[in-house]
């Protein structure tokens, strides 16, 4: 026998989860004892809401879809923002939240968590505005039905999705889940669409000579990474890839030409673009920050294609699957190896930094040297917004490494429960996390349910004293902040059972010791905090800096 909840539970662990995060809260609690029946489906448990969907974003990023169960308003309010993210990121992440009792719906009965109005519609019509597909479950008879809609968006999509149950009806006996087919079947490419986008694409490239690929972080949310190695190994050109994008194309092919940032851009990857007769954006996004203030655009002839849409100079079609696409076009196309045979020409070797002495005060460098020595091929880098960033972007990736960045959300305080969320879903990989300390005052005690279920991460948490990439853009008092003891806390959040470890290093000598004892510590993280100058930044996030203050300095425009 079904019942709303353990129906909900059935459909998860179907689409593969083997664990869903949650936060108790009294209109969800009947709801979690539904969940905790499945025994496929292993119940996580986070600090706070904001955390718990942060969590559940990082999840999907190694699992392909997660989910976070919260209770109304106080709870789900709170995810919203990691929902939001999750959408900006193009992340299938489900938010379940409890929700007041259907008669208090029609009894002008005043609930506690709410406005202290009779409304209750507040949170599904905010959750309808920042997700692909928002239900609230009143009626057992329907939840079939709503949530294989809300779980199937979420997957076609690549999208969070929103699923309010009342509180009484979390437990009501339901109809058995049928076959999952309905939920998971993609949506395929529309035949004659296909074929002429291909055809168009494939002719276009016969009149170029020059042609470069640039990938962008739709990437990933269209299944396609096979397939754009395919079809660059088909044209033989260089490969560019966006920062959003980094690992999405493997750095160790022989066609990788860096990452494309306009004038923050790996070795002569901005180069190749400038030199190029047309770029092939696969998945991109621009935004003021990938375009480094609008200096960074693409222009001329270039091909847009993503999961939606393949858009070429006057030519728009629709319905084209990206991975679809991009095999059909590595059958047609023929060779285009101008931009890497340039690219050899014109490429040099970025300068191999020297060891620091071992007592001589921590530079970035030299955390960055030292970091780049634990990057193996089954590690997964995690870089919060800030300097982490640029620091991250520059790291060498063997094949296998992978690369988080929430580049298009950029909320700080994402990449703690995000690496949480990860690393329970990728047990057997080295998870490592770049976060700064303003960063890390926004999400930091969910470091301790890294503590709780013993995880491995090493995060590197950069003490520059403050919001050193907002210093870059625009100084004044606001980035400075309140100085903590973070390697202190790992103490207080061990408590009386828990095996995390917290060091400060301040020279070279220091973090290479840290580094050793994070290395040798498996049964909880490892934070080393690092003390470095509060202007001991990239020379990089200089020049970006400098550009998006000036993009966001542009007077108003006369109407
Ligand atoms: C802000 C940012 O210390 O990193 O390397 O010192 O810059 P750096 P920190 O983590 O500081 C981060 C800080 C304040 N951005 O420099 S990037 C504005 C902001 C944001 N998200 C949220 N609030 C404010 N991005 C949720
Ligand atoms: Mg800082």
């Amino acid at each position: 026998m079904y019942t709303v909840g353990s129906y909900l539970a059935a459909r998860l662990s179907q689409i593969g989860l083997k664990h869903h995060f949650a936060v108790a809260g009294d209109f969800n609690l009947v709801l979690l004892d539904e969940l905790l029946k499945n025994k496929e489906l292993e119940q996580v448990y986070c600090c706070n809401e904001l955390n718990c969907g942060y969590a559940a974003e990082g999840y999907a990023r190694a699992c392909g879809a997660a989910a976070a169960v919260v209770t109304f308003s106080v709870g789900g309010l709170s995810a919203i923002n990691a929902i939001a993210g999750a959408y900006a990121e193009n992340l299938p992440v489900i938010l379940v939240s409890g929700a007041p009792n259907t008669n208090d719906r029609t009894a002008e009965h005043l609930i506690h968590h709410t406005l202290a109005t009779h409304d209750f519609s507040y949170q599904l019509e905010i959750a309808k505005r920042l997700t692909a597909a928002a239900v609230a479950i009143t009626s057992a008879i329907d939840a079939p039905h709503q949530i294989d809609y809300a779980i199937r968006t979420a997957l076609r999509e690549k999208k969070p999705t929103y699923i309010e149950i009342a509180c009484n009806i979390a437990s009501a006996p339901c109809a058995v889940p049928g076959p999952i087919s309905n939920v998971v079947a993609g949506q395929p490419s529309d035949p004659e669409s296909l074929d002429a986008a291909i055809a168009t694409v494939a002719e276009f490239l016969r009149s170029k000579r020059k042609p470069v690929l640039l990938i962008g972080s739709k990437l990933r949310a269209a299944g396609a990474a096979k397939q754009a190695i395919d079809l660059a190994e088909a044209l033989g050109c260089a490969v560019t890839v966006m920062a959003a994008a980094k690992s999405f194309f493997p750095e160790d092919h022989p066609q990788f030409a860096g990452i494309y940032w306009g004038e923050v851009s790996t070795h002569q990857a901005r180069e190749i673009v400038d030199w190029s007769d047309t770029v092939l954006c696969i998945g991109t996004i621009f935004n003021d920050y990938s375009t480094v203030g609008w200096t960074a655009m693409p222009t001329g002839s270039i091909l847009i294609a993503d999961d939606e849409r393949v858009y070429l100079d006057g030519h728009d079609f629709a319905r084209v699957r990206l991975c679809d696409f991009l095999s059909g076009l590595a059958r047609k196309a023929e060779k285009r190896e101008a931009t890497m045979v340039e690219y050899k020409r014109i490429h040099s070797e970025p300068r191999v930094e020297s060891p620091a002495a071992p007592d001589s005060k921590l530079t970035r460098a030299e955390m960055v040297r030292q970091l780049q020595g634990l990057v193996t091929s089954d590690c997964t880098i995690f870089a919060e917004t800030g300097d982490s960033w640029f620091n991250g972007i520059r790291l060498k990736l063997p094949t296998g490494a992978r690369f988080e960045i929430e580049m298009q959300w950029g909320s700080i305080g994402w990449s703690v429960p995000a690496t949480f969320g990860y690393s329970v879903g990728a047990r057997n990989r080295r998870i490592i996390a770049m976060i700064g300390d303003g960063s890390f005052q926004l999400t930091a005690q969910e470091v301790a349910q890294m503590i709780r279920r013993k995880l491995p991460v090493i995060i590197f948490l950069i003490n520059n004293h403050g919001y050193t990439i907002e210093v870059e853009i625009h100084d004044g008092p606001y980035n400075n902040i309140k100085n903590w003891d973070y390697a202190g806390l790992i103490q207080a959040f061990n408590a009386e059972d828990g095996r995390g470890l917290g060091m400060r290093v301040s020279n070279g000598g220091e973090l290479a010791g840290a580094i050793e004892a994070a290395l040798a510590n498996h049964d909880g993280p490892t934070l080393i905090e690092c003390i470095i100058d509060r202007d001991d930044c990239s020379p990089e996030l200089i020049s970006w800096g400098r550009l998006v203050a000036r993009a966001n300095a542009r007077p108003p425009s006369p109407q």
